[in-house]
């Protein structure tokens, strides 16, 4: 099923959906810094019903145009801790031959309290088999728990860090991946609270917030925090919830980072696999009861 919408501009964008309960392609788009505002406002309403948006062929993208679309988004913010790629102002780029392999299930940056609303992926080298990625409707596992489950949810509240166990979560990283993880992703430790359950702040959808950054449930002990992260995310990661990606180089992917979780799948070896990410700004997500995240802890390590 397809679902056509004109712009002013004459040309017709196409969005058709991937999987039943997240993800659409759209097609009738080149995506760059000149895209008119109908486009743009009509690639937005995509983000927001589908949670991610899926574009082909956008081959004629190098970093400074990705950089400039990006803007037509949002604001671009650079990685807290991790600086951005040589000759650019915002990418974050992800190489399979240097750590670069996010198969764990997190939602960006949420180590942070404002963390990043949109991001924004790029294809630039990618294998002839495997390198999928996976994403998941964070909306959809809240709305599919039981009620029991819900309500408990709506009470909690999680410590997000970015000092986690990453060769535990990432299972086969490479010695050179868990000192990058160590000198540069950790440079700077990061702990924030965040309710298990926000409400988005344009579609006012309530989603459920976990992922790899989270160390425990507040008032919990890292025991039961453990038994109840499983039982949560594993809601989250339910296949129903998630849609998979077949990359080509070219693709960009873009993902509303308040209402998904993701994961890059590791089942390539040694083929390279390259992906260029920008991210925009976010809001401070807020609980069912209208309180904020907080960041408690921002700790610079000294070598
Ligand atoms: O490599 C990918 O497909 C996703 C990597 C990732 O987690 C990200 O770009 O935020
Ligand atoms: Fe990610």
């Amino acid at each position: 099923m397809s679902n056509v919408k004109e712009v002013q501009n004459g040309a017709a964008i196409v969005v058709t959906p991937v999987a039943g309960r997240i993800g659409a392609e759209i097609s009738g788009v080149k995506l760059s810094g000149e895209l008119d505002s109908d486009t743009v406002k009509s690639i937005r309403e995509a983000l927001l019903k589908y949670k991610v948006v899926f574009f082909r062929d956008q081959n004629h993208l190098d970093d400074q145009g990705q950089e400039a679309f990006a803007q037509l988004l949002g604001n671009p913010v650079v990685h807290p801790t991790v600086p951005a790629k040589d000759g650019t102002n915002y990418i974050l780029e992800l190489h399979s031959d240097h750590g670069g392999r996010a198969n764990s299930w997190h939602t960006d940056v949420t180590f942070e309290a404002a963390y990043p609303r949109f991001s924004i992926l790029r294809g630039v080298v990618i294998p002839e088999a495997g390198g999928d990625t996976v994403w998941a409707n964070t909306a959809a596992a809240y709305e599919n728990l039981p009620t029991e489950l819900q309500n408990l949810a709506d009470q909690l509240w999680a410590v997000h860090t970015n000092s986690y166990d990453y060769a535990a979560k990432h299972t086969n990283a490479s010695a050179e991946a868990k000192k990058r993880h160590d000198e540069i992703f950790t440079s700077t430790i990061y702990e924030t609270e965040h309710p298990v359950v926000h409400v988005h702040p344009e579609t006012g959808e309530r989603h459920l917030l976990l992922g790899h950054f989270v160390k425990n449930f507040i008032g919990l002990s890292s025991t039961d925090s453990a038994h109840l992260f499983s039982i949560l995310q594993g809601h989250v990661t339910q296949l129903e919830n998630t849609v998979r990606w077949k990359w080509r180089a070219g693709d960009v992917i873009i993902w509303d980072n308040h209402a998904t979780q993701h994961y890059a799948v590791n089942d390539y070896g040694n083929a390279q696999r390259v992906v260029r990410r920008i991210t925009t700004d976010g809001d401070v997500p807020i609980s069912i009861d209208g309180r904020r995240s907080a960041t408690k802890t921002k700790v610079k390590k000294i070598y």
